[in-house]
């Protein structure tokens, strides 16, 4: 099966895997064994009913009983043993054990957002402990977009205005890949995140030291990391490229130009609200899609942009 497997589907790290690729399995391989089946039946009786004389006459054969309730009979076999299995799995996936650790989910046009027991927040990397049952609450900022992490085999819609939940338990340290399986905009194919897996010791220490502030790096520099692992980068370049969103190059204490007409000056307080509240004001050309980084982000890591920003002429 692990064979197979390698060149079919991706490498299946969660407890939940094995049963869904079971069924996966299961599904394929009676339905290539059909297939061959009347494969070769349509090939055999083309050839042992062929027309040999001119004067064959086909007889009229109103019914068969046997035969009818035999190709009856066992797709009805087929179809509820396929059903008692995929209802039996479908309630594992969807029944997380009381035990699970659980972590907010909130998705926003473009990115990922997580949120842990202590307040700890990241963005577009999911860290969770090894062999411990996980329970994700989700819901979205805007849009519809889907969680989907094929290594474990889980994928669920995330919906605005609901809360969708899917659990998960990993079967070693290490990374896979989180994927938006639902479009969702012009930059839905980079809305992916990752899963870090620690063991129990190390997810804990992440717990408490992942907000913690490099204090012998320079802000400006602290800055630079952070745009990118919030996700920043994905939609704001730092070489005046236009990407969703405006440039950072350049913009500090430019005058920026907003929707309704009103000219303002790119000083701290106006980066400020453009992170915190980014549809108060919308910068002339753009359309207002920059998600609210409200309760992710904190004073001194705005902080730390704001310098990051200065740097750029
Ligand atoms: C999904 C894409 C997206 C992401 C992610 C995003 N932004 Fe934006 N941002 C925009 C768009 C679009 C605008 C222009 C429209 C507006 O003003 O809301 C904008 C505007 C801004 C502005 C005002 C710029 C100007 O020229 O007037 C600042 C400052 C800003 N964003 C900072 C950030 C920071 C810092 C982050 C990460 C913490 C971030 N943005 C993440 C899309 C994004
Ligand atoms: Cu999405």
């Amino acid at each position: 099966m692990n064979r197979l497997n390698e060149y079919m589907l991706p490498p299946a790290k969660s407890t939940m895997a094995g049963e869904v690729d079971a069924l996966y399995y299961f599904v394929n391989v009676t339905s290539v064994i059909i297939l061959a089946g009347i494969t070769i039946a349509i090939i055999y009786f083309a050839w042992k009913y062929r027309r040999r004389t001119d004067d064959d006459v086909t007889p009229v054969i109103t019914h068969n009983s046997k035969l009818e309730i035999t190709w009856s009979v066992i797709p009805l076999i087929l179809v509820l043993i396929l059903f008692g299995w995929s209802f039996s799995t479908y309630t594992t996936l969807t029944t997380a054990p009381d035990d699970a650790y659980e972590v907010r989910v909130v998705a926003k046009s473009w990115l990922w957002e997580f949120h842990y027991d202590n307040g700890s927040v990241s963005v577009n990397e999911l860290h969770v402990p090894v062999n411990k049952p996980i329970k994700l609450v989700m819901s979205s900022d805007d849009v519809i977009h889907s969680f989907y992490v094929p290594d474990y085999r889980v994928k669920m819609d995330v919906l605005p205005n609901r809360y969708t939940s899917v659990w998960f338990e990993v079967l070693e340290t290490g990374e896979s890949i989180v994927f938006c399986t639902e479009y969702c905009g012009t930059q839905h194919s980079n809305m992916d995140a990752k899963v870090i897996v620690h063991t129990q010791e190390d997810f804990e220490e992440w717990l408490e030291t992942g907000d913690e502030v490099d204090e012998d790096m320079p802000p400006a520099e602290r800055g630079e990391a952070l745009v990118s692992r919030q996700g920043c980068a994905a939609c704001h370049s730092a070489d005046g490229t236009r990407l969703v969103g405006p440039s950072f190059a350049g913009l500090w204490m430019s005058e920026r130009t907003m929707e309704d007409g009103e000219v303002i000056t790119a000083d701290a307080n106006y980066i400020r609200e453009s992170i915190l509240e980014p549809n108060a004001k919308i910068t002339e050309g753009y359309d207002p899609v920059m998600p609210s980084y409200q309760g992710t982000i904190s004073d001194r890591q705005i902080d730390d942009i704001i310098e990051y920003i200065k740097t750029l002429e």
